[in-house]
């Protein structure tokens, strides 16, 4: 079986609700020394969004979609300590704060670009998901972070973000950070309507951007 083939039954293993399957192949990925970024985007990532086409055409439930989230999450967990050993040893680029913004528990892709931030150099503090804006802005102060990451993977939630660029501005410290946004329904248009720093469709965009921003 070549890659593409191996990122396919990776993505129909999500699809499928097959744990085992996802399992044996994540750590197959380790031993047959795979491109790890791929097997997230390619394989993986791409099953839950095909789980997340389904859920949204009726054809799955909830249940089906926490499921697959699930699977998803364990696989990445299998392949992240190794991604991550990769960046350790060198000296940090920057410190980024990541959160997933209030009212949303969406938690996967942030867990990735921390990941693969981590695996860049940079110094990660991750403080979770349904975060608001104002603890947001409290830790970026406290830990003095160059980076704040602000993800949102719901249109409901986008208005949330903005708030954290609001805030900075009240507290006359928006000069201090660069503020970045991602998530899937994010746009260039409403990274300019909040007068963010920017924003990335995927993890390896977020460690260009980041490298760009510093
Ligand atoms: C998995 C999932 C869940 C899981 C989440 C588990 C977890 N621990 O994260 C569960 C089942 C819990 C869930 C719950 C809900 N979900 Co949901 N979910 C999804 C799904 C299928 C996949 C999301 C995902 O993990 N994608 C894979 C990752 C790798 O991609 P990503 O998140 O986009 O992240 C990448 C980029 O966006 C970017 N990025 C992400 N964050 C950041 C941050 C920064 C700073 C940067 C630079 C970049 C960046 O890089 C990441 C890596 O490449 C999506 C469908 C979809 N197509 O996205 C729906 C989806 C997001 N969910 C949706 C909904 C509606 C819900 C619920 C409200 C359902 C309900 N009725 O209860 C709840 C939300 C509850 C809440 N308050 O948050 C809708 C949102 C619709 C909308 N437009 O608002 C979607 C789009 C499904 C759909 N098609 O309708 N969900």
């Amino acid at each position: 079986m070549d890659s593409e083939e191996i990122y396919k039954e990776m993505a129909d293993s999500i699809v499928e609700l097959d744990q085992e399957k996802a399992l044996s192949l994540a750590n197959r990925a380790l031993d047959e020394n795979m491109d790890l970024l791929a097997v997230i985007e390619k394989g993986f990532g791409e099953g839950i969004r095909r789980v997340g086409d389904l859920w949204d055409e009726g054809e799955f439930f909830l249940p089906e979609l926490m499921s697959g989230a699930q699977i998803m999450q364990k696989s990445v967990d299998i392949i992240t300590p190794k991604l991550q050993s990769s960046g350790s040893e060198r000296q940090s680029l920057g410190k980024i704060l990541l959160a997933t913004i209030e009212g949303d528990i969406h938690s996967i892709g942030k867990t990735i670009v921390a990941t693969m931030l981590r695996a860049n150099g940079f110094h990660v503090i991750d403080i979770g998901t349904d975060v608001k804006a104002e603890k947001i802005v409290e830790e970026a102060i406290k830990e003095d972070v160059d980076i704040i990451g602000v993800s949102t993977l719901l249109t409901t939630t986008m208005i949330n973000q903005k708030k954290v660029i609001e805030i900075l501005e009240k507290k006359k410290v928006r000069d201090k950070f660069k503020v970045i946004f991602g998530g899937a329904p994010v746009t260039q248009g409403w990274v300019d309507e909040c007068n963010a720093d920017g924003y990335a469709e995927n993890a390896v965009e977020s460690v260009k951007l980041a490298k760009n921003l510093l």
